[in-house]
């Protein structure tokens, strides 16, 4: 049985949970990370000496990073849906992974911290409108992206919307300023739609 650890609020944990959920994936949870703490215990050192969630471990094999997680659980249990293994279609859905490490990740990060983990009081709203701005002209990009096909990776849902799913989720439930970006939002709305996206991501933001 896999095993997975890490606290179900964690939005990297969230990815491999939606993952599972798409692929039929059975596994065994441990809550881990956050109000639960473990992350410096030397046995969790020892798997992720990161000290982050997730981790899982699959037989004797033990993997670090949401990410890559994700492509490991479509290659060994038969995702070419979600993980297509066409190198054009797979580069599609690769390059929208990476953006979501290293364009949209960070302003996103600091909303959540700057809105939900900062009393109001101690807030700093430069920051946070900062923050707001950079997202948001991300999010753009992805909005253009969606010109023309459901997707961003085409006509199907990939590991592209898995990885950013919780991410589009707390954009358009953060308590901020949003112009109207449509084909956005219905990519939102499309996601709303597969029961995985409803357990595991739409949950409270903590
Ligand atoms: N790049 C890593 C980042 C992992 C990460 O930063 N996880 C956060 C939760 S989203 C964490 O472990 N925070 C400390 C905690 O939950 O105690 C991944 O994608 O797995």
């Amino acid at each position: 049985m896999l095993k997975i650890w890490g606290r179900t609020t964690s939005s990297n944990v969230q990815k491999v949970l939606w993952c599972c959920a798409e692929l039929g994936i059975d596994y065994d949870r441990v809550d881990l990370g956050g109000p639960f703490g473990g992350n410096s215990d030397p046995e969790y050192l020892a798997m992720n000496p990161n000290g982050r969630v997730p981790t899982i471990k699959d037989g004797d094999l033990i993997i670090w990073e949401s990410n890559t997680i994700c492509r490991y659980l479509c290659t060994t249990r038969g995702g070419e849906r979600l993980y297509p293994t066409d190198t054009a279609a797979r580069t599609n859905v690769e390059r929208w992974m990476d953006w979501q490490l290293a364009s949209i990740g960070p302003p996103m990060g600091s909303l959540l911290f700057g809105l939900i983990r900062t009393r109001p009081e101690h807030r700093d709203q430069g920051a946070i409108e900062a923050a707001r701005r950079q997202a948001l002209a991300a999010w753009t990009i992805a909005e253009d992206a969606l010109d023309g096909s459901p997707y961003l990776a085409g006509q199907e849902l990939s590991l592209a919307e898995i990885t950013l799913g919780t991410l589009i989720y707390r954009w358009y439930a953060f308590p901020i300023e949003r112009p109207p970006l449509p084909r956005l939002k219905a990519w939102h709305d499309r996601m709303r739609e597969r029961p995985g996206f409803k357990k595991h991501i739409e949950i409270p933001i903590t």
